[in-house]
């Protein structure tokens, strides 16, 4: 019978080995390991991609340890060959075929036998203890080399990139045989452009510019369907590299066209099925090519996350049926693959939506008819946290309204600072109620289209707020917002909030927990307690969409939901142009599991100004 699946159970006790499809229709080999009382333990079968790494990772600590050039080739060879099939390994039943595909010698082709039906291999185990091991990680610094990697390692005992930046730092370097000052300094860049590419970067920043190359790659001929995909297609907060996929019949035209983009600044590897080039902007994009009758098993795939991948896989194992980036297959025939949502049918499974996909309940809403009905892009009606020149916004209120109104939108929000906010020119009680007339008469000109007055409210450290209730009373939404000493002990901020939230005349927390990704954590808060409080006086949370802030996070979203909390997605918009920053907090919020009735900006004017007292 041939082997279905990627899961295999051993019995630790007799060592035997079984295809969880025969464990079905064999039973007695399931009744043998519990009988002997030991545990039953679940190997993954591994993909290509993973086998190769090991290869390529074997390679490597050989290289550092100076062996024989021919054995190190053949793990390269060997791993390129399984980079570039067409099908998966684990799919060949006799596994001594692998010894005749090309560049496989008998040695290696043990090997991945070993690692196919154990999940493990002795040998590389084995050599992971090697005092050279952990020095492959100086491989991928620009202008580090094996030689170099021993040379520093058994001169001066450097085995991490911290010890070797700091040696380097200190000039220790220089002067080791064959390294001059010149090498020395390359090094030390090649660290810190490591560093740089490790760093996750913010959705917004990327997605934009991925977005052009997925544009540009458009115009290639030979590309048939395109797609993101990976953690940029999910809409993560943050992006290690963009992931962008093709279905093709000609894959060498669609790779030279992608080296040879004009964002490309370096090309990390170039193949027929994959090549990775770090652009100018200085992330890495890794596309990959697959045929069409693959395009949606693939896009499922390279989309991710991981963790949802498995678990749809062990669906398709349960069904008899082998789930990977190439289709769905029942033995040998393909029975889906064209489309995502071929896939997800043959596993009994409506679509899901990328946002969804990282295993966080997902699957199981999809099995009992519980997915949401998530919130989208056009459902918004208006925007509830806009600034304008009248305090460090760049347009006149004018100019951001008919920038909203473009955008479809029926009304908007200015909220500008109040006083407390230094920086920014806040709007005393003079200015403030000068502006709510300025807006009386532009609401005048404006057909189908309503400006709101409002203000953003700094929520002062003694957790009063920055401008008087008689002030706030005036105005048709209250934003308020913690700005200054975010330092505060987590149960002095809590109060500190909370006070805010149960005045009457705040409608909305900004930005509840003033995290700016990558650069400042959030404060210490207890978001319970903040939810709570916002569900006992009906209070709104927003969600603000400015790129660094995306605050409340996508988990926080989800807890407000399932505490029956309404959140206002608003994009802090200093210009115009900001107010296109509401696609990520739309995408933050679908990841969060949120509904358009969860959103008060989905609503009419007149609803929304019923929600708001007015
Ligand atoms: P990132 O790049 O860290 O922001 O996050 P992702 O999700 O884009 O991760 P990446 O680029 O490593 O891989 C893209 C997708 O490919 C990932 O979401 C799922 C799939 N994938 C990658 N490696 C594996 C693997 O070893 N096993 C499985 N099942 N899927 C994988
Ligand atoms: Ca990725």
């Amino acid at each position: 019978m041939r082997c279905s699946g990627r899961i295999h159970v051993t019995c630790e006790g007799n060592g035997s080995t079984v295809c969880s499809r025969r464990l079905q229709s064999a039973p007695h080999y399931f009744t043998q390991s519990k009988d002997c009382g030991y545990k039953v333990k679940t190997i993954i079968e591994m993909t290509n991609q993973e086998i190769a790494q090991i290869l390529v990772h074997i390679s490597e600590i050989l290289d550092i340890q100076g062996e024989n050039p021919f054995k190190i080739r053949a793990y390269i060879k060997a791993s390129q060959t399984i980079e570039n099939l067409t099908y998966q390994l684990s799919s060949i039943e006799d596994k001594k075929r692998i010894a005749e595909l090309p560049g496989i010698g008998e040695g290696i082709a043990k090997k991945i036998k070993e690692l196919l039906e154990t999940g493990k291999l002795k040998y590389y185990e084995d050599l992971k203890k090697s005092e050279y091991a952990p020095l492959t990680e100086f491989l991928k610094i620009p202008g580090m080399g094996p030689k170099h990697a021993k040379l520093v390692h058994d001169t001066l005992g450097i085995r991490t990139v911290e010890q070797l930046q700091k040696a380097a730092q200190q000039g220790k370097l220089r002067g080791l045989y064959g390294l001059g000052e010149k090498v020395e300094q390359n090094i030390l860049q090649g660290i810190q452009q490591v560093q740089k590419y490790k760093e996750r970067l913010p959705l917004a920043f990327i997605y934009p510019r991925a977005q052009n190359i997925l544009e540009e790659m458009k115009k290639v001929k030979a590309v048939k369907q395109i797609t993101l995909a990976g953690s940029l297609r999910r809409m993560r907060e943050t992006i290690a590299d963009a992931d962008i996929l093709v279905s093709a019949d000609k894959p060498k035209k669609v790779m030279e066209a992608f080296v040879n983009l004009p964002q490309t600044q370096k090309v990390v590897a170039k193949g027929n099925t994959k090549s990775s080039i770090v652009t100018k902007d200085g992330f890495q994009v890794d596309l990959r090519v697959v045929k069409p009758e693959s395009f949606g098993a693939a896009s499922h795939y390279f989309t991710g996350s991981k963790a949802h991948n498995i678990r749809i896989r062990s669906l398709g194992i349960d069904n008899g049926l082998k789930v990977n980036e190439y289709g769905v297959f029942r033995g040998e025939k393909s029975i889906a693959g064209k489309t995502e949502e071929e896939v997800f049918k043959s596993v009994g499974l409506p679509f899901i939506a990328p946002e969804l996909r990282e295993d966080q309940g997902e699957i199981e809403a999809a099995q009992s008819g519980k997915l949401p009905s998530l919130i989208e892009l056009k459902h918004i009606k208006g925007d509830l946290h806009v600034h304008s020149d009248w305090t460090d916004g760049n347009n006149t209120i004018e100019e951001m309204a008919k920038a909203a109104k473009k955008r479809g939108y029926k009304y908007i929000a200015i909220c500008d600072h109040s006083p407390a906010v230094g920086i920014t020119n806040g709007l005393t009680e003079e200015r403030l109620l000068k502006q709510i007339k300025e807006i009386g008469n532009l609401n005048k000109k404006l057909k189908d289209f309503k400006i709101l007055c409002g203000i953003e409210v700094d929520i002062r450290s003694n957790s009063q707020l920055d401008l008087e209730d008689e002030v706030l009373k005036k105005l048709d939404v209250v934003v308020a917002a913690v700005h200054t000493k975010f330092s505060q002990p987590k149960d002095e901020m809590t109060k500190r909030i909370i006070k805010a939230i149960e005045n009457p005349n705040v409608d909305i927390l900004a930005h509840p927990t003033g995290r700016l990704i990558g650069k400042r954590e959030p404060y210490q808060v207890d978001m319970d307690r903040i939810m709570d409080a916002c569900k006992a006086n009906g209070k709104v949370l927003e969600l603000n969409a400015y790129p660094e802030r995306l605050d409340l996070s996508d988990l926080n979203c989800r807890k407000a939901k399932e505490k029956g909390i309404k959140i206002a997605i608003s994009t802090d918009a200093h210009r115009d142009a900001h107010l296109e920053w509401m696609k990520f907090g739309v995408a933050t919020a679908k990841r969060g599991w949120i509904e358009p009735q969860d959103v008060i900006n989905t609503l009419s004017l007149s609803k929304l100004l019923k929600l708001l007292g007015q």
